[in-house]
């Protein structure tokens, strides 16, 4: 028996499925439409084993979608534009289009050889001016509609990359991907309106059924609906300012109000302009970051101003008012009434500041002498100290009363407040789609005309230059719109914005003259199932939510606001992490193990200290190459491994072991495919038993349902059962006929993890019709399986599924077995009742 050459038979596939085409993907309307995409990579030149998973988790579901008669769309593109060209390019003086194309192409050569039903016709790079061209289409479509605007505003300045964050991509306080602290600084910047859609975006969550309950807490979470009132502070002083407005969420601590802090950005700011002292104190918070996060970590601190704010509850008492660092701008008022000793933010800042720390709400259990001391109370209680408010159960009863009180006094109002921000999308970067606006000298904005598009990025220029090179290319930046000079806007879109919309670009992939056609998105979107990893769940999963709608917005024709259907988030690949002797991580292919001790290879005396499994990173050095992978074990054994593991929703741990094991059972397939092909040649007469008819009934019927839920490494484990299930079967009588009809099928089940060499054994057993997901015969599954109601004592403790016609000792075993109704024989068995396929009592 000559051994399976995997090697061979993986690249005749592969080539005889570009050339043929294979997976092209027709807009046959005839057909029903099954839409599924993995999020896109960025093109570093290498894949890694998390493109690996995502990629072939899609394309197993693919797969088995063409082969259930759909038509399937799964595509491939690139997320090309940002900041690793730019960076690449200037340390080795190339241009970034070049690094990014060359890239790409080592990446398509890697991914094509995992053997991937992609429709490369439909291939689309967001760098590319086909592509960037619609996408500034649609900025200036938006800009229309009003949902993109321009203006100063603080921003989250990236010290390292130079470069400005949005709130999304600031994580600890730190850049996303330079892990630099973020500063504050202040910039004209462009924002998409996404805050407009707050409360869409977060009703409409509720609508997406099949997604991942935790993405859709966490867009919740950011999008942050908060329900509390506006309340308006007389202010008395010397300078021209009646009254400040601020926005809480408990207007029931009023009575405990102990002082008023505003923004350093809050409109009184401008009568402090130019105090040497203010200025001090504005210098000192821009040093930390604008993110909710990094101020609710930082020092509070504050500067205090000759203004005293009235408590509109009780007209005799007066408090301070300050400039606090943890005031936000852009959330509510830029204002907030402090209680110290219900918010922690507020006592920090009045144990700093002296100020005083009125108990007014308590705990259930306390009596009314209950005093906050050391730290603020937060929890749920009883009003206390608060007159008309006293008595009421904080917060859930006193909220709302207190509000409707306030209304009627008119002293404030119920407001509805969100904490998602508009989206700022302008980087001050090379590489990235470049925005299509000009200025006149007073800084009026205009649109790039239609017929002037795309606007390009300049060619061949220096980018060893302080900021964004775009700002020192004088002759692109000059242009002249209907006889006006006019200078181009020099920032670039974050590339979160090409990411977006690539999904409907899919759809019309070579359209000129627009992103997309109505007739194609109309037909495929949307995406069916989506397939990413769980990091996204508020940046691109949100923004593509967001630019459906923007689309939408006051377009009839265009009417989708959920891009994706169906929401799958799979884990991560995870790997065994190495360290020397000197705490240096060491990579799994320095190592080798010498009699179960793992030693430097290049050393063999230095023992190794083998620490946790982490996720995959070049940081800790315990990445696998997949391409050496491929090279050793193939594209069909590195699938199957990396499907078998662990569910996909679950992180994998990738081991030596586990890939040598899947090569293995590849082999052993092989073995099984020459003892199928000995038994056809035998030509029995007769078949001598059901066997076989009812396994693989049963396994396409599992398979398929396992095909359908994600249980992918279920399947790997019915592949395994399959095989031992024939290898012993095989010693019986089948006619020729029986062995082929029900070999093809189970071929074909399990084509979509191992598709070369499914392909390759239904050439050798010369199958030429076209493949399609098998039937399996239902009539024989029925027959042979059994509801057995388990009785003990008279009362029904459960189920048992089991082969028809068991006799009761059989049936008595099953359920001892059985983990739960095992639990119920507490003593021996005095008599057994049975009813033959219906039920069996056990009487104890
Ligand atoms: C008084 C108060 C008393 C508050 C108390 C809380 C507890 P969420 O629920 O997250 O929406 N706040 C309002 N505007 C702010 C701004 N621009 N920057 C920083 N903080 C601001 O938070 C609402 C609470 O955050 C509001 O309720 C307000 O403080 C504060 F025992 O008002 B509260």
């Amino acid at each position: 028996m000559n051994r399976y050459n995997f090697k061979e038979v993986e690249l005749k596939w592969q080539k005889f499925w570009e050339q043929n085409k294979t997976f092209k993907s027709k807009l046959d309307k005839s057909k029903k439409k099954f839409y599924c995409l993995e999020m896109f990579p960025y093109p570093s030149g290498k894949i890694h084993m998390g493109h690996v998973r995502n990629y072939t988790i899609g394309d197993v579901l693919a797969r088995y979608k063409i082969l259930k008669g759909f038509n399937v769309l799964h595509p491939m593109g690139w997320d090309s534009f940002g900041m690793p060209a730019e960076n690449a390019a200037k340390q080795n003086n190339l241009d970034p289009k070049t690094w990014t194309e060359s890239n790409i192409s080592k990446m398509k050569v890697q991914l094509k050889k995992l053997g991937l039903s992609i429709d490369w016709d439909r291939e689309i790079s967001t760098c590319s001016e086909d592509y960037y061209k619609h996408q500034q289409k649609f900025f200036l479509e938006l800009y229309k509609k009003k949902l993109v605007y321009r203006k100063e505003n603080y921003v989250n300045w990236d010290p390292i990359d130079q470069t400005v964050l949005a709130n999304e991509q600031v994580i600890d306080g730190k850049g996303w991907r330079s892990g630099a602290i973020v500063e504050r600084k202040k910039l004209n910047q462009w924002f998409f309106n996404i805050s407009k859609f707050s409360d869409d975006l977060l009703e409409s969550l509720n609508q997406l059924d099949k997604w991942p309950k935790k993405v859709k807490l966490m867009q919740k979470n950011w999008i942050g609906k908060s329900f509390g009132c506006e309340i308006d502070f007389k202010i008395e002083g010397s300078l021209p300012i009646k009254s400040i407005k601020c926005f809480t969420t408990r207007p029931d601590t009023l009575f405990g109000f102990s002082f008023l802090a505003v923004s350093v950005d809050h409109e009184i700011a401008k009568f402090y302009e130019k105090d040497k002292e203010f200025i001090k104190f504005k210098d000192e918070c821009s040093k930390s970051g604008t993110t909710e996060e990094s101020i609710a970590v930082g020092e509070k601190i504050g500067f205090k101003t000759n203004l005293l704010a009235i408590s509109p509850v009780d007209p005799s008492k007066k408090v301070p008012v300050y400039f606090a660092n943890f005031v936000l701008m852009d959330y509510g008022f830029g204002a907030v009434f402090g209680c110290p000793a219900h918010d922690q933010r507020d006592f920090d800042f009045a144990k700093k500041y002296n100020l005083e720390i009125k108990t007014v709400v308590k705990p259930k259990e306390e009596d009314d002498s209950f005093t906050v001391k050391e730290k603020a109370f937060s929890d749920d209680g009883i009003i206390i100290n608060s007159d008309f408010l006293n008595g009421l159960e904080a917060p859930n009863n006193s909220v709302l009363e207190t509000i409707k009180i306030l209304e009627t006094r008119k002293i404030g109002k119920k407001l509805i407040t969100f904490r998602l921000k508009d989206w700022g999308v302008s980087r001050q970067r090379y590489w990235g789609c470049p925005i299509p606006i000009a200025y006149d000298e007073e800084g009026n904005e205009y649109p790039i005309p239609d017929n002037m598009l795309p606007v390009q990025l300049p060619k061949n220029i220096d980018l060893n230059v302080k900021g964004n090179p775009l700002d020192h290319q004088k002759n692109w930046k000059e242009i002249t719109i209907d006889g006006k000079k006019l200078t181009r806007e020099t920032d670039t879109l974050d590339t979160f914005v090409c990411s977006s919309w690539y999904y409907l670009r899919f759809c019309s992939p070579t359209e000129k003259n627009y992103g997309y056609t109505k007739e194609d998105i109309d037909y495929w979107m949307p995406v069916d199932q989506y397939i990413g990893g769980i990091e996204h769940a508020i940046l691109h999963l949100l923004y593509s939510r967001f630019f459906m709608r923007a689309l939408a917005f006051e377009n009839e024709k265009f009417n989708i606001t959920e891009p994706f259907e169906d929401l799958f988030t799979q884990g991560m690949v995870c790997h065994e992490t190495y360290k020397d002797p000197e705490n240096n991580w060491v990579s799994p292919d320095e190592i080798e193990t010498i009699n179960g001790e793992k030693r430097l290879r290049k050393n063999n005396k230095v023992k190794i200290t083998v620490g946790p499994s982490e996720s995959m990173s070049k940081s800790k050095k315990n990445t696998i190459d997949p391409e050496k992978i491929i090279e050793n074990y193939g594209a069909d054994s590195a699938r199957l491994f990396i499907l078998s593991d662990s569910p996909p929703e679950k992180d994998v741990q990738w081991s030596e072991e586990g890939i040598s094991s899947s090569y293995k059972f590849i082999q052993k397939l092989w073995n099984l495919h020459s003892k199928f092909e000995d038994e056809m040649s035998k030509n029995h007469k007769k078949d001598s038993s059901e066997n076989i008819l009812k396994f693989t009934s049963l396994f396409i019927k599992k398979i398929e349902n396992y095909l359908e839920n994600f249980s992918y490494n279920v399947i790997i484990a019915s592949m395994h059962e399959m095989y031992n299930f024939f290898l012993k079967e095989l010693n019986n009588e089948y006619t020729k006929e029986t062995l082929y009809e029900n070999y093809i099928k189970i071929l074909t089940a399990i084509s979509p993890i191992i598709p070369h060499y499914t392909s390759e054994t239904l050439e050798l057993l010369k199958y030429k019709n076209k493949l399609s997901w098998p039937l399996y015969n239902k009539d024989i599954l029925i027959e042979d399986s059994v509801n057995i109601v388990v009785q003990i004592n008279g009362k029904k403790r459960g189920l048992l599924n089991l082969n028809k016609n068991l006799n009761e000792e059989m049936i008595f075993e099953k359920i001892q077995k059985d983990e739960k109704l095992s639990k119920y024989i507490s003593g021996p068995i005095k008599k057994k009742i049975y009813v033959q396929n219906k039920l069996i009592n056990l009487i104890i």
